[in-house]
């Protein structure tokens, strides 16, 4: 009977028909006569999905049989893009599908545009998440992602006058093919309760959690393919529903309505996502989201790990686990509960084992977005694991006072709790504590996590603390997003080399000059901005020209990222081109980006960009020499359209502030050139590319406090006129209304401008300057694009997952081949 199943899925065009066909008349119901392109759409997805599914049950299976080491990659957020177009590219049947598709009427293009991007994550950190995925897969390391499958994930933004709206997103609408329900893998998660003490039979003292109140977690699993291997990993996210156990007495309801009240609480508990990336609000369901994701991630890797008859002290042998940021940290102090309450291990064992599952890696040294969680809220919902936190901290203080070197306030800032009314949990404190090893995202950012964030653990510890410098995955940001480049890259070194080994196209530098590579790489930029010039037209009205410089900043609106400068630069160069200045590089500045829904500052900095946008676009004195354009609804799908189509992207944030950007790393690997200050990984970018194909700009990290202290303290005041007359209009209304520009030009007034906007703003505009000669020399500007891209080999995902693998994991590849 077994040999019905798994004969592998033919890969020839006219196979590739009869499956799409026939998952439209027995999946869908639908005949010839109602075969739309949504249609089209599902059928070709569940094709797809069903070869995905063949790989992945005999990739999991070879990992089982060979019982290898694997990495878990616990993240609140994965922010995966479109499934269908890289699925394809990954397993190598694009083409194949595009012709099949043609003969039953439809482009392959099209067809993927009726999919419904997943956005389950805010930006940087979950995008990161899905190229770590790409790239684990692709290098064929054992591995998986745990998430949350949120029903409403990050807000469609829209435009209105100019401000932001935020509608809600349920991307499940029309259901989503590449994901398969597990209802039979599903678990219990536990909330609140009482705890209890009871002897056990060794006469040792144990613990027991008496909770209240249970949901369940089942589980939804998407297959994520790798380029050119036949492995296929999976990204596991959970569910939430309520579990029969609330109907029963146990739980001693009693009461019918108050039963399905808290049966729709835990359908609640996995409904939506926090649309915050940058302030930590503390809300209860967030912790009980965190709780329940992380409980039934434990119970099921457990599960894994004790199908084979062993003890779970050897748990660390074959399992790890790397929580991205604070937000599944209460991981470790689940972990410990099992193993000690559930399994009967000792503390000292236990905790030997957890120390050496986890590994943490920090995402951002802004205090505001460290977790923190109030020890009553823990108390209420997890009194157990307070308790626990208790007992690890109080191990933790007594071992860091033997370590000795305290100044007096040492235990008091590597203490987990907070000692503030009222209390707190400080997440990071017991990432790091519990966590054998800790990593930021860049050089930089991997120092500042060092020396502000933890300096007394880095002290007693050092080993601990490492950079792994992000990456991105060059399947979904080239070969994906630009076909037009990726061509050339082909040509050029002669081989497809290149996706897998993004070093190759270091080849392309000694042909810099070469005017046959030259026009290439024009004609693929010039492609792309014309792709993009289209959609502008088509959303926003606007016509720009694609001869203009194309310069870009694409991100979350955030004051850090200072999204603020690069609008008064522009301000002030419609002031120039105003004052008659005609010789100017004509140029379009492109915005997009989300502002978190309660963060009031940043949603008027878009009010202002849209209002300089119209004065500018409008004004007949300008004509093409400046166009402004904010794109709504910034997200994976935009990007891989907005990306390839930079002459200059902006990474401009305050030094010290950006951990990586991952952005910077896709524009340059896309042919365009960045500006940026010295922060995060374009200090790296710099040093690969060279500073004279770099546009760098603005103090240094190391200089920012003492630059904050003379706008605070010493009156310092940014003296140059343009950045006056632009804020003199700002403060006029020429651009927005009261309700705006008030709170904008107060920002940037001293003392207030934290984020020092004005005090940068002379050298960037310097810096802009620079580009604007450069771009004039169109042959130079080629040259510097050509070598600047070519040298982009080291920021692959592919490179940070090896050094993962390598430095943290300790894991590795484990291939399987099909021998039919
Ligand atoms: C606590 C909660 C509100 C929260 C805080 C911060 C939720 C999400 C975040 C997101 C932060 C941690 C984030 O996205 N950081 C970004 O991580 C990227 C990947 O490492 C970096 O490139 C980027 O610089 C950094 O801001």
């Amino acid at each position: 009977l077994w040999s019905l199943m798994s004969s592998y899925l033919a890969r020839d065009v006219s196979s590739i028909q009869k499956y799409v066909v026939n998952h439209l008349e027995y999946s869908l119901a639908r005949t010839r006569h109602n075969f739309d392109r949504s249609g089209a759409y599902q059928a070709t997805a569940l094709s797809v999905r069903d070869r995905l599914i063949e790989a992945w049950n005999d990739t999991q299976q070879y990992f089982t049989e060979k019982d290898c080491r694997r990495v878990y990659y616990l993240s609140l957020e994965f922010l995966m893009g479109r499934y269908l177009d890289n699925a394809l590219i990954n397993l190598g049947l694009r083409e194949q599908y595009k012709e099949a598709l043609i003969e039953l009427g439809f482009d392959l293009d099209e067809v993927e545009s009726e999919e419904r991007e997943p956005g389950l994550g805010n930006g940087g950190l979950g995008r990161l998440a899905a190229c770590f995925l790409d790239s684990i897969a692709t290098l064929n390391y054992p591995g998986w992602g745990y998430g949350i499958r949120y029903r409403y994930g990050m807000f469609e933004q829209r435009i209105k006058n100019g401000y932001q709206i935020e509608l809600p997103d349920f991307w499940l609408t029309r259901g989503n093919p590449f994901e398969i329900e597990r209802l039979d893998v599903s678990y219990p998660v536990y909330f609140g309760g009482s705890v209890s003490q009871y002897t056990d039979n060794q006469g040792r003292l144990r613990f027991k959690w008496n909770p209240a109140e249970v949901v369940l977690a089942v589980a939804f699993d998407s297959p994520i393919p790798g380029y050119d291997t036949y492995n296929c990993i999976n990204l596991r996210l959970w569910d939430s529903k309520p579990a029969r156990e609330f109907d029963l007495s146990s739980f001693n309801v009693g009461d019918y309505y108050k039963i399905l009240e808290m049966r729709q609480t835990s359908e609640t508990l996995s409904a939506v996502l926090y649309p915050n990336d940058s302030t930590e609000a503390g809300k209860e369901l967030r912790l009980k989201q965190q709780y329940f994701f992380v409980s039934a991630t434990l119970q099921d890797i457990l599960r894994r790990f004790l199908k084979k008859d062993r003890p779970l002290t050897q748990l660390a042998e074959k399992v790890c686990v790397q929580l991205n940021d604070t937000h599944p940290t209460i991981g470790i102090v689940e972990l410990m509960r099992l193993l000690l309450d559930e399994n009967g291990l000792g503390w000292t064992e236990a905790w030997k084992t957890v120390k050496a599952v986890f590994s943490y890696t920090n995402h951002t040294v802004l205090p505001e977005a460290l977790e923190k969680w109030p020890v009553p809220l823990m108390e209420r919902l997890l009194p157990r694991h307070m308790q626990l936190i208790y007992e690890i901290n109080f191990r933790h203080l007594q071992e860091y006072a033997r370590l000795g070197n305290n100044d007096g306030h040492m235990l008091e800032r590597v203490s987990i709790i907070e000692e503030s009314f009222p209390k707190m949990v400080r997440m990071a404190q017991l990432a790091v504590v519990g966590s054998h090893t800790v990593n930021g995202v860049a050089e930089i950012h991997s120092q500042l996590v060092r020396t502000r964030l933890f300096p007394d653990f880095n002290r007693f510890e050092p080993k601990k603390f490492i950079n792994v410098t992000n990456g991105v995955t060059p399947r979904r940001w080239i070969l994906e997003a630009n076909p037009a480049l990726s061509a050339v890259f082909s040509r050029w070194t002669e081989s497809d080399d290149w996706i897998l080994d993004l070093n190759q196209i270091r080849q392309l530098e000694q042909y810099a000059e070469n005017p046959d590579l030259q026009r290439e790489f024009f004609e693929a930029k010039k492609e792309n901005k014309r792709r993009l010039a289209e959609y502008i037209r088509e959303k926003n009205g606007i016509h720009v020209d694609t001869n203009a410089l194309f310069d870009i900043q694409v991100k979350r609106i955030h004051e850090y990222k200072r999204q603020l400068l690069n609008i008064i630069g522009v301000i002030a160069r419609y002031n120039l081109i105003k004052s008659g200045r005609r010789d100017l590089v004509p140029r379009v500045f492109i915005f997009g980006g989300k502002a978190a829904a309660g963060y009031a500052q940043a949603k008027r900095i878009i009010r202002l960009i849209n209002g300089v946008a119209d004065v500018v676009n409008n004004d007949p004195d300008v004509g093409d020499l400046l166009k402004v354009v904010f794109l709504e609804n910034y997200s994976v799908s935009l990007a891989e359209l907005i990306i390839p189509a930079s002459d200059i992207s902006e990474h401009i944030s305050t030094a010290g502030m950006e951990a990586s950007g991952t952005s910077n790393m896709k524009f340059v690997m896309n042919g365009g050139l960045i500006i940026g200050t010295m922060d995060g990984a374009n200090i790296e970018i710099r040093d690969e590319v060279c500073p004279d194909n770099i546009f760098i700009f603005g103090l240094l990290a190391d200089e920012i406090d003492k630059a904050r202290s003379e706008l605070k303290y010493r009156g310092w005041s940014c003296s140059d006129q343009r950045f006056q007359n632009a804020l003199a209009q700002i403060g006029r209304g020429m651009y927005c209304g009261p309700d705006t520009y008030q709170e904008i030009a107060r920002a940037l007034e001293p003392p207030n401008d934290y984020y020092l906007v004005s005090r940068d703003f002379a050298s960037y505009m310097d810096a802009q300057d620079r580009v604007d000669a450069a771009y004039k020399d169109k042959r130079s500007w080629l040259a510097k694009c050509i070598v600047a891209t070519s040298r982009m080999g080291k920021f692959s995902s592919d490179r940070s997952i090896h050094e993962y693998a390598e430095r943290i994991w300790h894991i590795e590849p484990c291939a399987f081949t099909p021998s039919s």
